[in-house]
C-alpha cells in the first residue's frame, strides 16, 4: 500500500496529470481509502511543494501542474469518500476569501460536508464579503463558511462578520472559517462561530454548529 501511495505523492509532486487517473485507480483497486489517498498521496504532495516554493526550489508553473494533478486525484477519490450518517442537516454556503484562488481545500470541505449530510452551495474563489451575504440571503443558508489560505486575504473573514453585525444579520448566519492560515485564535479574534483544521473537521464542526444558536459557543475542532 504505501509503494502506490508514495508513487501518487511523487505524481502529485511532479504535476503528472496523465499519470494520475492510472494510479489512483491502481491504489482504489488495491483497497485504498479514498481519504487516505488523498491525505497521504496529495495533501502530503503539496505540502512539500509549498515548503520547496518558500526555498525556491521550485516555481509557480510547478505549483500550477501540481494544482491540476491534485484536482485529477480528487475528482476520482470523491465519489469513494465514505458518507456520515447521511441525515439531511443543514445547508451552507461555501466560498473562498476574496483574493483568495486556492480551490482544493475549499473543494474537499465541500465535498466532506456535502457527504455527512449538508446542502452545499459552493460559490467558488475570490468571494467578497457582498456577495457572500447577498447569497447567504437569497439562498437562505444556515452557515457560511470561508476558505482561506493567503494571510493577505484572511482579512476578509473578519469583515464578513463584521458586516453581518452592522447589517444586522449576525443572528442568522453561523460563521466557520479554515485554511492554512487560519487557527482557532483567529476565529475568536474575529467573531466567528467555529474554526476547523481539516476538511473532516469543517463536517463535525458543522454539525455542532446546527445544534446551537449563532455565537451561542465557539467551536474549534483541530483534528
Ligand atoms: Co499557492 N500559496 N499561491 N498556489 N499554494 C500557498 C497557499 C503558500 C502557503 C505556498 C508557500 O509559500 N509555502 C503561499 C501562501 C502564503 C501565505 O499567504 N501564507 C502561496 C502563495 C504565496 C501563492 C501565490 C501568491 C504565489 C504567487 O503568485 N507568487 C499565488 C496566489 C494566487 C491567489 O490565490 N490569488 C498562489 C497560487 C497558487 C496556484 C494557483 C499555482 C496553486 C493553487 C491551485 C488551486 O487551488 N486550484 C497553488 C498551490 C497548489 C499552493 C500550495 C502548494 C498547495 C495548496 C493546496 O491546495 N493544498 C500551498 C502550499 C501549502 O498549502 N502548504 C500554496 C492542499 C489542500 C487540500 O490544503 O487548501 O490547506 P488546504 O485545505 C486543507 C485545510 O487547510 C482545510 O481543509 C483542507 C483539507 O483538509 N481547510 C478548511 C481549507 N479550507 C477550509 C475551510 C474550513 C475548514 C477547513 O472551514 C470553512
Amino acid at each position: 500500500m504505501s509503494d502506490i501511495i508514495k508513487k501518487i505523492e511523487e505524481a502529485v509532486y511532479d504535476g503528472e496529470d496523465d499519470l494520475i487517473e492510472e494510479l489512483v485507480q491502481q491504489a482504489l483497486d488495491e483497497g485504498v481509502p479514498a481519504e487516505k489517498i488523498i491525505s497521504d498521496g496529495g495533501i502530503i504532495a503539496l505540502e512539500r511543494l509549498g515548503e520547496d516554493f518558500n526555498e525556491l526550489i521550485v516555481f509557480l508553473p510547478e505549483l500550477m501542474l501540481a494544482g491540476e494533478t491534485m484536482k485529477k486525484l480528487i475528482d476520482i477519490c470523491s465519489p469513494h469518500i465514505s458518507s456520515g450518517t447521511g441525515a439531511y442537516k443543514g445547508k451552507i454556503l461555501i466560498g473562498c476569501a476574496k483574493g483568495d484562488l486556492h480551490d482544493i481545500g475549499k473543494s474537499l470541505v465541500a465535498t466532506q460536508l456535502a457527504v455527512n449530510g449538508f446542502n452545499v452551495i459552493d460559490i467558488g474563489v475570490d468571494v467578497g464579503t457582498n456577495k457572500f451575504i447577498s447569497e447567504a440571503e437569497s439562498q437562505e443558508v444556515d452557515i457560511i463558511a470561508v476558505s482561506s489560505l493567503l494571510t493577505t486575504s484572511q482579512y476578509y473573514m473578519e469583515d464578513l462578520v463584521k458586516r453581518l453585525v452592522s447589517d444586522g444579520l449576525r443572528d442568522k448566519y453561523r460563521v466557520i472559517v479554515g485554511g492554512g492560515p487560519i487557527s482557532g485564535e483567529y476565529a475568536k479574534m474575529i467573531g466567528a462561530d467555529a474554526y476547523a483544521r481539516t476538511a473532516f473537521g469543517a463536517a463535525k464542526a458543522c454539525s455542532r454548529l446546527m445544534e446551537i444558536k449563532p455565537t451561542e459557543e465557539l467551536v474549534i475542532v483541530n483534528e
